[in-house]
């Protein structure tokens, strides 16, 4: 701790314990695209190929609103309109959800959303990610894909998507472009079919993860 926004998150977060994994030090990749650009689908497929474990930002603030404790209500309506759910109240799902993990290699899915979250990572959670995976996609094919979902999201009709591709534009575009800067960012044409996403995606996790032996040979 030390900096002017570093310690404004200690004093916003009192609650939340700095860098407490027990020690561990995961590998974390962020997935980061617009609602609706195949995030969730992109992360089961690296979760089952790749041995991450996916904690999806948006699932765990969907069940911590249905579990009826005091940040419910607000949570549900935060959703619906669209709007990021307060730091403080999602890091701590965060944090909660990589200590009972168990996992080495982390994808965190739709987090961080704006550059106080990215902040509050950085000085709470104090792990830099590996890199960040951009699944770019045009809002035309996110707004056809959310229309036709069908699953019951409360967030998933033509008023709540616009104002999420408002806050995409606004607070989540320039949280990419700061891991940009870094070189972190590995971005992907995610308006193909899933599959052929997929084998992109496959590409950057591979090569990730590959190392060569003494010998010159590729251990995947
Ligand atoms: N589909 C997927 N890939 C396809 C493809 N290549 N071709 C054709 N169809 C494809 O996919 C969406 C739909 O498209 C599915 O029907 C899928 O089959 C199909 P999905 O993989 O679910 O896309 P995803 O990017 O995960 O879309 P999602 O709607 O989950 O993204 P959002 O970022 O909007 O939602 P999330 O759950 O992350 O967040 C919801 C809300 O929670 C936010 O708006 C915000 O209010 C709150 N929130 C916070 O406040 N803070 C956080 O840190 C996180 C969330
Ligand atoms: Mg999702």
């Amino acid at each position: 701790m030390g900096s002017v926004i570093d310690v404004a998150i200690e004093e916003k977060m009192p609650c939340l314990q700095e860098g407490s994994l027990t020690g561990r030090k995961p590998t974390v990749v962020f997935v980061l695209g617009g609602p609706g650009s195949g995030k969730g689908t992109q992360c089961a497929n690296i979760a089952q190929h790749f041995g991450f474990t996916h904690l999806n930002t948006g699932d765990l603030l969907r069940a911590e609103s249905r579990s009826g404790s005091e940040n419910g209500t607000m949570i549900q309506n935060m959703i619906k309109e669209g709007k990021i759910v307060p730091t403080e109240v999602t890091i701590k799902l965060l944090q909660k959800a990589m200590q009972e993990s168990g996992n080495d290699k982390l994808l965190i899915d739709g987090f961080p959303r704006d550059d106080g979250s990215r902040a509050a990572f950085e000085a709470v959670i104090k792990i830099e990610p590996e890199f960040v995976l951009f699944l770019d996609c045009s809002e035309e094919e996110m707004k056809t894909r959310l229309l036709n979902r069908n699953q019951g999201r409360e967030d998933d009709n033509i008023d709540t998507i616009r104002k999420r591709f408002k806050v995409f534009r606004e607070s989540t575009l320039p949280v990419i472009e700061y891991y940009n800067s870094k070189g972190k960012v590995r971005k992907i044409d995610a308006g193909k079919p899933a599959q052929e996403v997929f084998e992109a995606v496959k590409i950057i996790f591979t090569s990730k993860s590959e190392k060569v032996n003494r010998c010159g040979c590729i251990i995947l």
